[in-house]
């Protein structure tokens, strides 16, 4: 286990060589680990000033020799990450020049920091709750824009705040049902069943709400899966190769060209989509032909999103309108592909429910209708409106289980009340979706940590 009381260090740029590297001390000998390794330039060492980076050198205490020319800022607790003393020695980022400087810091005084302990101290300090922790991993990690930008909004604060509005209403509901049973001889009611059926659907709307918006947050977090079907020879590769921007599949002007599913993953205005291009379905010649439109059947079936894709020039086959009944549940964009051709397609036989709104007319040689095609896509994925709510949403598969959980104690509760049982009963669930919910910022864990762990 982490010793809260130890000063620690760690390099904070990621390994590699680059124009600047960081050291991170942090601990209530922060500043006297410092002391002994670096040499402000035109100032005594006491007069250096919190929150202003001071030019100076890396000394090795054991020879006095420099060891590399740095800047260094001081960040005064609680003003810093950890809310501890920080410092933060930034020199020149080349890995051996690095580990010594890590190693001078090491003897004199400080221990090597676990992995995420800089942002455990945040949270131990109540300066971050742990979806805020959470999101710090999320943001370092993020692949796309929109992970980024969620990411951020979580670690401002947006889902903490909804979480701690929720946090409040359970603690003022539990608060008044409790003084009505301590108080029961009183003759005055704290709180009516009416008035604890009206904040216990309330809850029940908010929490249904957050558990809803899981399944969008883990779109934008993990991404989506999206299949490309069709006929042979209607462009399937040639679209697959572009959004992927190299010739990823064999593109030939022979039907039966793809044979098996390839997947890969592209980002598609910001969206983390893994996507498979399929073989084309038509009554297989061969074995292999059959193997390979058994896995296109399955790849519509798990898909999230598919686009199925037709010639614009040549008339609709058998093959394409079976295709577009097998794809009708699901969420689908019907692709016109091949519009710098003569048109001899006929769309008038699809039901006006396919052609509508989910058309998109496109040259994969030409380029035209490209760009509206992702537009499209990634409309049909996050339904349009999007990043506005992001920060809110649940975007982590632990969050959204313990609000389930939260969610069926509340129900609990609620339904006790509707048999008539009385508030120890109704209180009994109530606490328990408290405690819950407290398990998401890490209030529970905080309130039964030690004091000094
Ligand atoms: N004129 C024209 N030709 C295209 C267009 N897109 C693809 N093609 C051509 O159509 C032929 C078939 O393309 P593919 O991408 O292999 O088609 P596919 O759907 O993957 O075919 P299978 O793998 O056999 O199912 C190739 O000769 C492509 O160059 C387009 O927008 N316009
Ligand atoms: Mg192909």
């Amino acid at each position: 286990m982490h010793h809260v009381e130890d000063t620690i260090a760690a390099i904070s740029t990621p390994p590699g060589r680059g124009g600047l590297g960081i050291i991170r001390v942090s601990g209530s000998r922060a500043l006297a680990v410092a002391k002994k390794v670096f040499r402000p330039g035109s100032i005594p060492f006491r007069e250096l000033k919190p929150n202003q980076a001071t030019l100076g050198k890396v000394i090795d205490p054991s020879n006095q020799r420099e060891v590399d020319q740095a800047l260094m800022t001081y960040f005064k607790r609680p003003r810093s990450y950890t809310r501890e003393d920080v410092v933060e020695i930034s020199c020149h980022g080349s890995p051996p020049l690095l580990y010594h400087i890590l190693e001078i810091v090491l003897q004199a005084g400080a221990r090597l920091a676990e992995p995420g302990e800089f942002t455990y101290r945040a949270f131990l300090h109540g300066r971050i709750d742990l979806v805020q922790a959470e999101a710090i991993n999320d943001l370092i990690n993020a692949k796309t824009h929109y992970q980024a930008e969620l990411a951020y909004q979580q670690l401002q604060g947006k889902l903490s705040l909804r979480l701690q509005a929720l946090d409040h209403k359970f603690l003022d509901l539990i608060a008044r049902a409790e003084a009505s049973i301590d108080f029961v001889d009183e003759d005055y009611l704290f709180i009516t069943p009416q008035e604890i059926e009206h904040h216990l659907s309330e809850l029940i709307d908010e929490l249904s709400s957050l558990e809803q918006s899981y399944t969008r947050g883990r779109v934008l977090r993990e991404g989506i899966s999206m299949a490309i079907v069709g006929s042979p020879n209607v462009g399937k590769s040639s679209l697959f190769n572009h959004f992927l921007a190299q010739e990823r599949a064999i593109v030939t002007h022979l039907p039966g060209t793809t044979r098996d599913i390839i997947v890969e993953s592209v980002n598609i205005e910001g969206i983390p989509i893994n996507f498979s291009d399929t073989a084309g379905m038509r009554q297989p010649a061969d074995l292999i032909e059959k193997e390979g439109v058994r896995r296109s059947r399955q790849a519509i079936r798990e898909a999230d999103v598919i686009i199925a894709m037709v010639d614009n020039s040549r008339p609709l086959t058998q093959e394409d309108r079976m295709i577009i009944d097998e794809i009708r549940q699901k969420n689908f964009l019907l692709i016109i592909n091949k519009i710098d051709l003569p048109a001899k397609i006929n769309l008038q036989k699809l039901p006006p429910s396919v052609t509508d709104h989910r058309t998109v007319r496109i040259s994969v040689k030409t380029g035209e209708g490209l760009p509206r095609l992702k537009e499209k896509i990634s409309a049909s994925i996050l339904e349009g409106d999007l990043p506005e709510s992001g920060g809110a949403l649940l975007t982590n598969l632990r969050h959204k289980e313990i609000i389930t959980r939260c969610l069926s104690a509340t129900i609990r509760a609620q339904s006790s009340l509707h048999r008539g049982l009385s508030e120890e009963f109704i209180l009994l669930d109530l606490k328990q979706a408290y405690h819950q919910l407290g398990e998401i910022t890490g209030r529970t864990s905080r309130e039964e940590m030690p004091s000094r762990a």
